[in-house]
């Protein structure tokens, strides 16, 4: 069953209970694939032949560390592009991730969450975001309960000035109940009367249909910007490197995952095997060791971890080789971060 929109706090609440009891349901249908592409009929009819328009545009998801912004993408691509972790920071990129149906291409754009740098890494990894402000059709702006606020206010006011529409996703709505969503969503509707807030729970793919349709409405008419077939505008390595470092932030703590660089310098694919070399490059040679471990043990522990996914990614066999190496200082070093991509 779907639940119809309605940008009312009353009516929100209201549609939030029947979202609820349809959990199980919902549950259920979830264990079947999830494609959010309507399935294109086999048969011409006159109906595909009618001119219709098409639509076409960035949509950017910005917001909070934390908060679900690369689980939304997942769930609204339909593909494990962007890596999740309980942490802060997971992301440090912007990563595109593209739905393509007959009537529409929506490119969605996941960003690292919003923090005030305090080094060069993370003051490229706020470019990125504010790129992301620059080029966006549509702002999916996202929050999680709690209200917590923007670590930068400029980023707060870019928001509120917005020349495009702006879509305020309550995300997490799962781990609250009616009373404090109700507050919630007054608390921001008041706080941005322009935007059009919009509850979801990612991880439970509640009323991620509806985000989906309110988004190709607000869509403006153009044409594609990529090939239908197009997932993503980066290649096979980025993935690789980043299922290796969302590994990397699973099993080490405090400072060590963020001094994590990974390149992969090897990707060599025939038909039954993928054979990769990455270099894992840390700071200090203290963290070298703390990478690789007891006997090696810690290090064998991550790359199993990481083939097993890069085998599930690529649906193929896989063969990882994980050297660690130590880059004094590369987070930073503005040519190191050039060459690690982090600036144009
Ligand atoms: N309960 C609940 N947890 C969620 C939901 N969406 C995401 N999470 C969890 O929130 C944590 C952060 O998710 P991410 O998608 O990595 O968050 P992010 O905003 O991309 O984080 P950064 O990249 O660090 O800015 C993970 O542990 C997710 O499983 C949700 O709808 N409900
Ligand atoms: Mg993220």
């Amino acid at each position: 069953m779907k639940t119809p929109f309605s940008p009312t706090a009353a009516a929100l609440a209201f549609h939030y209970i029947s979202i609820m009891q349809e959990a199980a349901r919902h549950r259920l249908r979830m264990k079947t694939p999830f494609s959010p592409l309507p399935l294109r009929s086999p048969f011409t009819t006159f109906a595909h032949m009618e001119k219709k328009t098409h639509k076409s545009g960035f949509v950017n998801i910005v917001g909070n560390p934390n908060v679900g912004k690369s689980t939304l993408l997942n769930v609204l691509v339909g593909r494990d592009l962007s890596i999740i972790t309980s942490k802060a920071q997971t992301t440090r990129h912007r990563i595109l991730g593209i739905v393509s149906s007959e009537d529409y291409q929506i490119v969605f754009s996941d960003t690292p969450g919003i923090i005030r740098p305090a080094y060069k890494l993370q003051e490229s990894m706020m470019e990125f975001v504010a790129e992301a402000f620059e080029d966006a059709d549509v702002l999916l702006y996202m929050v999680e309960p709690g209200l917590k606020e923007l670590k930068d206010e400029t980023f707060f006011h870019r928001i509120e000035n917005a020349k495009v529409p702006v879509l305020l996703v309550i995300n997490k709505i799962d781990t609250i109940d009616q009373r404090t969503l109700e507050a919630a969503v007054e608390y921001w509707q008041a706080r941005l009367p322009r935007a059009e807030v919009v509850p979801v729970s990612a991880t439970e793919r509640f009323n991620t249909d509806n985000l989906l349709e309110r988004i190709v409405a607000l869509l403006p008419e153009g044409p594609s910007y990529y090939p239908e077939d197009a997932l993503t505008d980066r290649p096979e390595r980025f993935f690789v490197s980043e299922i290796i470092r969302q590994k990397i932030l699973l099993n080490y703590r405090k400072e060590v995952p963020y001094s994590v660089e990974v390149v992969v310098e090897e990707f060599v694919e025939d038909t039954s095997l993928i054979r990769i070399r990455a270099i894992v490059y840390v700071e200090r040679e203290s963290q070298r060791g703390i990478l690789i471990g007891h006997r090696g043990e810690a290090l064998k522990k991550t790359g199993t971890q990481a083939r097993m996914d890069i085998e599930r990614f690529f649906g193929k066999k896989a063969f990882l080789e994980l050297v660690v190496k130590v880059d004094d200082d590369w987070r930073g070093n503005q040519r190191k971060l050039r060459r690690y991509g982090y600036l144009h």
